[in-house]
């Protein structure tokens, strides 16, 4: 498409930030501090408020419960709205608890699978009263040993946990189902890959779509088309925009392969409707700042986004039906290799955002600002050392 075309588009670009990227994280082995790093679920809300402010299209906040948990939803609404942002999907937390050590809703014990449902349940009432229409789903579920389990029983009792979640949705609030190939498990996980996901939420109902996420593949998968045959099948429900080099390494979106977020924003580019598709980022930032990596997601995928929509559809078809295998790949690259700073350029002119949005962040003064305010003043911002 052209340009102006393009642009429209790209203007309705929304994607959900993450409450859980703006506090403090690490790996197993250590938790490094970040000044000013977010502590509280109000913090965390106003981060990603800020990051809407300086993208323009960053509207929605994922919240991940209880790590998000608070008395009052109904203030918790209002407060996201004072900020300027709404509250996205919802994330049961179904493995920071002693009781999920075997698992959660496949769990061999059926006091704990109640436990999982029960949170679940509480889940769905929390997206009602916050506004949300999105339950996200990830199960931790699966074995370390073989023979620890009876695999067969266990998908029994995914399906059997999954359908009484599933009853518990209210008209219009979907159930995404993400699926991840291993960990906290190494054996067996209850729901490994998007095919699995895919035959649950076929089994579920309309209101059942798969979650992508970019990092929950084995090696060199092409994630793009899962994402067709998704999209073919009415069944993608989302994402979860995060790069890897090697398992689930929630990095920033676009930092190791930036030409695979094209190939999979072009699916979304030629879908005739994609309005559904809830954009989300599920990333970790454990040793660079979190709010300016955000930024730098939101920018990747944009750009990720506006080489996509450039792609010469027609001649691509032409070339396809025409059997010229180089001369179809060719015009991928081409759009791939397009400079879209001018027109990324004019995209931020009319959201009323600066040309570099990171770059507003860094020089803002936010950083200091945040430090300050939060309570870890005595630890230099990590761009004033630099
Ligand atoms: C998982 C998965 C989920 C996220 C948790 C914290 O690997 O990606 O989406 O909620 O991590
Ligand atoms: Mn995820
Ligand atoms: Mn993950």
């Amino acid at each position: 498409m052209n340009e102006d075309a393009a642009l429209a588009r790209l203007r309705q670009l929304e994607i959900e930030t993450p409450s859980w990227a703006y506090g403090n994280s690490g790996t197993r082995f250590h938790v490094y501090p970040w000044p000013g790093a977010a502590r509280t679920v109000h913090e965390r809300i106003d981060d990603a408020a800020l990051v809407h402010r300086l993208t323009g299209c960053c509207p929605s906040v994922a919240l991940h419960i209880p790590w998000d948990a608070v008395d009052d939803y109904g203030a918790l609404r209002r407060y996201a709205e004072a900020q300027g942002v709404r509250i996205g999907a919802i994330n049961p937390n179904l493995f920071g608890d002693d009781d999920y050590r075997l698992g959660s809703l496949c769990h061999p014990s059926k006091r704990v699978r109640a436990l999982a449902l029960r949170h679940c349940r509480e889940c769905v009432e929390i997206a009602k009263d916050v506004g949300s229409s999105i339950i996200s789903l990830w199960l931790p579920d699966g074995t370390n040993y073989s023979g620890q389990d009876d695999l067969r029983e266990r998908f029994g009792r995914l399906t059997e946990g999954m359908q009484a979640v599933y009853a518990e949705l209210p008209p219009g609030m979907r159930l995404l189902v993400e699926y991840k190939l291993f960990e906290p498990t190494f054996y067996s996980t209850d729901l490994p890959d998007w095919g699995t996901a895919a035959l649950i939420c076929r089994r579920l109902g309309p209101q059942a779509q798969v979650l992508v996420d970019t990092g929950h593949h084995p090696q060199g998968t092409n994630v793009e088309q899962i994402v067709a045959v998704l999209l073919a099948e009415g069944l993608l429900g989302g994402f979860h925009f995060n790069d890897r080099k090697y398992a689930d390494d929630d990095l920033i979106v676009g930092s190791v392969d930036p030409f695979e977020l094209f190939r999979i924003m072009h699916e979304l580019a030629r879908a005739p409707d994609t309005g559904d598709v809830a954009l989300m980022i599920d990333q970790s930032h454990n040793v660079e700042g979190k709010i300016d990596a955000m930024i730098q997601s939101v920018m990747n995928i944009q750009t990720a986004y506006a080489k996509a929509l450039l792609v010469n559809e027609e001649r691509l078809a032409a070339s396809q039906l025409g059997c010229d295998v180089l001369g179809a790949h060719r015009i991928l690259q081409a759009a791939y290799e397009t400079d879209v700073r001018p027109l990324l350029t004019r995209l931020r002119q009319e959201l009323d955002v600066e040309p570099d949005p990171v770059e507003a962040f860094r020089v803002g003064g936010y950083a200091a600002r945040l430090a300050e305010e939060r309570g870890t003043a005595s630890v230099e911002s990590a761009y004033e050392r630099t």
